[in-house]
């Protein structure tokens, strides 16, 4: 037990009672011992490479190579991305593919390379597979990508899972993003980021890592192209990254490099080549279309932990009435479960939970409920009983049930690698919908174990299903959370057909965008925590995870009436809008902060509803093509270098780039504009990119800017539904893309395509039909005239 692990253990005692502290030194001992019986012992390992090539079996879209010591399986698959997966590997069974991977491109054919190599041609990128087994990835122009060398195993001698590693090459100028939620990036610099799920256990900040969700998915965007790399094994891991750095024409580039080192699982992998919207695009065909909200999710949140009771919620809504600020969801915390069970109401302080959830309902207010996976073990609590007699638990190498330490106490942990249980699970929501809720927070899914020392989860040996497979949990734990949420969906398209799950998750693994959405988790209020916050939204974007959003304000402590706005206005611009905090933390209602933070607020809550329409397209957009809403600054030009190094704003899709202020003190604020005219959407006045421009970001609001040419659905007074149009450049037409969905059911909605362009002095808005350009049916307003 070091110094840090004694803090934590004196915490978890001060936190939660000294009984609760003991437990969590029971479990730390328990887990540990577990571990010693359980874990096979690392003896001696030998070391091994693929060795020379020895013979190819062409097959389809590609084929086998094989090497004296491992075969190499290559497929280019019909949608354009490539597989390969060393010891013949095959891309099933995968937690992460939306069902079975796609079928192999008949075009693509095995055939000789110079030099005793091998390669594969398709119509979007060359495969090159060495004569020792480096393989590397190179644009149809014959511009190399990715070079990975050959890999390198560690078998223990006495048999099991080997550990690998594998170092690979991109081009002097690539920038890395993604491996998941990521505090200190969106841009991951030199460092090493693990791959294993991790509450910190503390408010986090950009120096944590890693965090709730993680994934061996990276984007790399350099100048030739942007490409994908997955690696598909749910291992614990890390990836070191080190930037590239240019000789400035001297020749003398040095490669940048990304050395994965896993400590099990197949050496896998998928690669996707292409604009950052296309690699995208096939990452959302490879993993799944992400699951669509209702429009309410696309509203404001009230959460915080310790509500206390009834009277409270009721307090906190009528607080945002009386002042005219609109609000969407109320979101309760464990604090109002009995006893911190779950799937349980504490009767005496929420008597009457239903009624509360029509009253808010009436008043078009959801009540969303936290779910936590660990149920206090305990005879005559329901969960523990109807899940032992299905046999739903995770247990020891040894045979018990395995038990843990969550805020009931100690808990046992449904195995989600399971259908049945999956199946048990998703019923149990159940009892939440009939108390009214219409949303699931899912938390504390890493899983969660408090333990006095060692890392807080459960034990490395504890057993899983894995689909049948058999496994532990070195193999689980990466995606138990995935299988939750898949749990969780399931169970929710199975009570309540007609309506769209809302679900967001803690933890999560590649694809879980397919089930819902995540948050933050507890970001610290600070300076430093904000700009946190908007590297983890883009950075899961980047990650196929188009809907997450901060704890605005923080999650700890009580953040200055200037932050506490400063991230009010980012939160606004980002797909999930939740206000929420600690249970020890300070308020965090917007009139909690002054007359002055209360008016910017409304603003803020005001426009957000105003582009709501907008936000329901762009969620729309996100399930059919991949897209996240919120987008770095390359998007659509990841060849500008000054765009690929700017962390500080970002698109919100096609026709906002909104510049947060994330610094204190600050009245305007640089911008780096990407090309074409850009409106400050405020002052309408025009900006000329690219390049820097020095805009105002006075404490009432944020900078948005609108791309010249936009067209998008905003929200009118009335309430319907209306198309803002920012006046294209001179000579130059517009247009956008909406889907004018009122946010409920299941119907397939068509994506409207409207073009914009001047006709003399009079900027024309059409709406793009199969039989040519029709008037649009809603009214048009144009804006930006006035900057002529
Ligand atoms: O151990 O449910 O990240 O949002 O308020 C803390 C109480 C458990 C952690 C979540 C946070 C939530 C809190 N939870």
């Amino acid at each position: 037990m070091d110094g840090r692990d004694l803090v934590r253990s004196v915490k978890a005692v001060g936190s939660a009672g000294a009984a609760q502290g003991l437990r969590t030194v029971l479990a730390a001992w328990r887990r540990r011992r577990a571990d010693a019986a359980g874990l096979p012992v690392r003896g001696a390992e030998r070391a091994r490479v693929p060795g020379p090539v020895l013979a190819v079996e062409p097959g389809p879209g590609g084929g086998v190579v094989r090497f004296t010591r491992s075969e190499l399986r290559i497929t280019v698959t019909v949608n354009g991305a490539v597989y390969w997966g060393w010891d013949g590997a095959r891309p099933e069974p995968s937690y992460a593919l939306d069902g079975r991977a796609p079928e192999p491109d008949p075009r693509a054919v095995l055939e000789p390379d110079k030099d005793g190599a091998w390669r594969v041609v398709a119509e979007r990128l060359t495969v090159v597979v060495s004569r020792h087994g480096a393989v590397e990835v190179r644009t149809p122009g014959g511009v190399t990508l990715r070079r990975d060398l050959p890999p390198r195993w560690w078998e223990p001698a006495g048999g099991g899972e080997a550990r690998w590693m594998q170092r690979s090459e991109v081009a002097a100028d690539a920038r890395f993003f993604g491996l998941g939620g990521r505090a200190s990036g969106p841009r991951l610099r030199d460092g090493t980021y693990r791959l294993w799920n991790t509450d910190p256990g503390h408010a986090f900040g950009p120096g944590d890592d890693p965090l709730y969700i993680t994934m061996p998915v990276q984007m790399v965007v350099a100048d030739a192209a942007t490409h994908l790399v997955f690696h598909d094994s749910t291992w614990d891991g890390s990836v070191i990254l080190r930037e590239g750095e240019e000789g400035a024409g001297s020749g003398h580039d040095r490669a940048g490099t990304s050395e994965l080192r896993m400590d099990g699982g197949p050496l896998r992998c998928w690669v996707l080549v292409g604009t950052p919207a296309r690699v995208l695009h096939t990452w959302a065909s490879l993993t799944g279309a992400a699951a669509l909200p209702p429009v309410w999710a696309l509203g404001h949140h009230h959460a915080r932990w310790g509500f206390g009771d009834e009277q409270e919620v009721r307090r906190i809504v009528g607080g945002y009435h009386e002042r005219g600020l609109p609000l969407d969801a109320v979101h309760l915390d464990i604090d109002h479960f009995d006893a911190h069970q779950v799937f349980t109401v504490d009767r005496d302080r929420f008597p009457k939970l239903p009624v509360l959830a029509e009253e808010l309902r009436r008043d078009g207010i959801r009540l969303v409920s936290i779910v936590d996976p660990a149920i206090k073990a305990a005879p005559g609590n329901a969960v523990y009983d109807s899940g032992t007699a299905e046999d739903a638990f995770v247990r020891d190498s040894a045979g018990p049930v395995a038990r843990g330490v969550v805020w009931p106490g100690e808990a046992v942990y449904p195995d989600f690698t399971r259908a049945r249980v999956r199946q048990w699970w998703g019923g149990l929501y159940e009892e939440r919908l009939s108390q009214g809720f219409a949303g699931f927070w899912h938390d504390m899914n890493e899983p969660v174990s408090f333990t006095a020392f060692g890392e807080s989860t459960l034990p490395r040996s504890a057993r899983h299903d894995l689909e049948g497979r058999g496994g532990d949990h070195r193999e689980a734990h990466n995606v138990y959370a995935l299988g939750m949420a898949r749990a969780g969906y399931q169970g929710l398209r199975e009570l309540t057909p007609q309506e769209r799950p809302f679900l967001f998750s803690r933890s999560g693994w590649a694809g879980m965008q397919r089930y819902g959405g995540t948050w933050s988790g507890d970001v610290a209020t600070g300076w430093p925590g904000l700009r946190a916050s908007l590297s983890l939204v883009l950075g899961l974007g980047l990650c196929g995870v188009p809907y997450s959003g901060p704890d605005v304000g923080g999650y700890d402590g009580s953040p200055s009436p200037e932050l506490y706005l400063r991230w009010f206005q980012l939160g606004a611009y980002l797909p999930l809008f939740r206000t929420h905090a600690s249970i020890r933390a300070g308020r965090r209602e917007p009139w909690e902060f002054g007359d002055e933070v209360l008016d910017h607020a409304r603003v803020a809550l005001v426009e957000r509803r105003r582009l709501l329409p907008y936000f329901m397209t762009l969620a729309h957009l996100a399930r059919r093509t991949g897209a996240p809403y919120v987008r770095p600054m390359w998007w659509g030009a990841p060849e500008d270098r000054a765009l690929r190094d700017c962390e500080d704003a970002f698109l919100l899709g096609d026709c906002l780039l909104v510049a947060p202020v994330l610094d204190p003190g600050a009245d305007r604020r640089a911008v780096q504009l990407p090309r074409g005219r850009w409106y400050d959407t405020v002052t309408e006045e025009a900006y000329e990119g690219p390049g820097q421009v020095l805009v105002d970001a006075p404490l009432s609001r944020i900078p948005v800017l609108a791309r010249a040419g936009a067209v998008l659905p905003v929200r009118g007074r009335d309430g319907g539904l209306e198309l803002e149009v920012w006046a294209p450049a001179p000579g130059r037409t517009g247009g956008g893309l909406v889907v004018a969905d009122s946010g409920e059911g299941w119907e397939e909605l068509e994506i409207e395509r409207y073009v914009t362009r001047w006709e003399g002095k009079r900027v024309v808005v059409e709406r793009d039909g199969e039989d040519g350009p029709d008037e649009p049916s809603l009214p048009v307003r144009v804006r930006g005239l006035g900057a002529w």
